[in-house]
């Protein structure tokens, strides 16, 4: 068995890039995604009066001028791509085996009865972990693209299948790592898309392949515990790839999964999850093996497609679809977790002003001013009047108080308040 820290070798995996189970595929209908973009953007040749130079020549200094050239404008650098959404009739689930047509038939229909009418499923992960790789497996056709090295922070697409009166949406986001560091700018790509919809399942792609959790891993399953929150691992499957890789040393199958799914989860727990997902194994290679009705299964004879979206269906129906809520926001984001401390922190500042400072200042004025202090004479008659203005505001108030404003004539009130004003003015003199 690897010893503790070592991971497979994923180089052996890589190869199997463009190796999948084509059967009864019409290639001319499969259209690699990044191809059908390529041949959509408008060529940039050389312009008129231009020559483009072999590639020896190009980094020569002047060398347009030498050879009476225009010069050639600099390439322009592409803009971001655009979401893509790939919406169709699912014909190519004929292509299935049909026990798997039936199966997912079933599935749907079981969806309707309870009036859903779609099923809405996000791919999360690590690049390179097979999220669209498992997107074609269940579509049964090669439409998201796949990539041996992970394809870089670009776009979360969509791919809808309609089927029956059903629709069935697939999001394959992009990898939430970036060289060792959690892919902030992904997860918010992610955020956008779900802000925008009501995501039914959340299927989290890991490879079974792997010997332990990273820091990595664990920065990853945080980032998407604080960005969607800590429920979403309720509705979450998680699905491990690459699920024909040998058991290593002498362990079966089971035992091998075990181990692996126990580490995952733990890391998934350790993240905040609330609530813990379901596992599921696949194998999206088309080396993998084959029943007698051609349906791909596991070392342990699983038939992992069917066992895939039965587990999907379940969490569907087991939870109500997740929307995302501005609350998810302020609760994950430290900045924003302690939003409701401001009020009480503002009012406790307006109360340290009246009560205290104001206080101090007021018996500042009665004891001196910018030319020094006064006479102690002086302090204590000005100490006086600031005690008689305080008692007389305070008789004001309290006769406010107690008397109906609405039944004091307002000239009465007129009358009153000058008295007052008049006793601090005997007062003060
Ligand atoms: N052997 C094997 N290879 C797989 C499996 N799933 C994906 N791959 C390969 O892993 C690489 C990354 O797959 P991809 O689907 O692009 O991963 P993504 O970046 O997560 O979408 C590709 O070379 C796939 O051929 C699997 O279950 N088994
Ligand atoms: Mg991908």
């Amino acid at each position: 068995m690897a010893s503790e820290g070592e991971e497979f070798d994923m180089e052996e995996d890589y190869e199997d890039e463009g190796d999948y189970d084509e059967e009864g595929e019409d290639d001319e209908q499969i259209v690699d995604a990044d191809e059908e973009e390529i041949d959509e953007a408008p060529r940039r040749g050389p312009g008129p009066g231009q020559m483009e130079l072999p590639a020896a020549l190009r980094n020569i200094p002047n060398i347009h001028q030498i050879l009476g050239l225009a010069p050639q404008a600099a390439p322009q650098p592409a803009g971001p791509r655009r979401p893509r959404v790939d919406e169709s009739e699912w014909d190519s689930l004929r292509r299935l085996p049909g026990p798997t047509q039936q199966k997912f038939l079933e599935l749907l229909k079981s969806l309707q009865s309870r009036q859903q009418k779609s099923l809405t499923v996000l791919f999360l992960g690590k690049g390179a972990t097979g999220k669209s790789s498992t997107i074609n497996s269940i579509l049964g056709e090669r439409v998201a693209s796949v990539s041996a090295l992970g394809s870089a922070p670009e776009q979360v697409d969509t791919f809808i299948r309609n089927s029956q009166g059903f629709q069935l949406k697939l999001l394959d986001a992009p990898g939430l790592l970036n060289g060792d560091v959690f892919n902030e700018q992904a997860m918010q790509l992610v955020v956008r898309a779900v802000q925008q919809l009501k995501v039914d399942v959340v299927v989290y792609v890991d490879r079974l392949d792997g010997y332990r959790i990273s820091q990595a891993d664990h920065r990853v399953l945080r980032g998407v515990t604080q960005a969607l929150g800590p429920s979403i691992w309720s509705q979450t499957v998680l699905c491990l790839t690459h699920g024909s890789h040998p058991a290593p040393d002498g362990l079966s199958f089971d035992q091998y999964l075990q181990k692996r799914q126990e580490a995952l989860l733990k890391a998934v727990k350790g993240s905040g999850a609330k609530g813990s997902p379901a596992v599921v194994v696949v194998e999206n290679a088309a080396k993998c093996e084959q029943n007698s009705t051609n349906q791909k299964v596991l070392p342990n004879g699983s038939v992992w497609l069917i066992d895939l979206m039965s587990k999907v269906v379940h969490c569907a129906i087991a939870n109500e679809p997740y929307e995302w809520s501005p609350k998810v926001e302020r609760m994950t984001d430290p900045n924003k977790k302690r939003r409701w401390l401001v009020i009480p922190i503002l009012l406790a500042q307006i109360a340290l002003k009246k009560f205290v400072i104001d206080r101090i200042l007021e018996d500042d004025g009665a004891v001196g001013d910018q030319y020094g202090p006064f006479e102690p004479e002086t302090i204590v008659e000005n100490r006086e009047v600031l005690q008689r203005r305080k008692e007389a505001a305070k008789r004001r108030r309290d006769r406010e108080r107690t008397e109906a404003p609405a039944r004091r004539a307002p000239v009465q009130q007129v009358l009153e308040d000058d008295s007052d004003e008049e006793d601090l003015d005997e007062d003060s003199d």
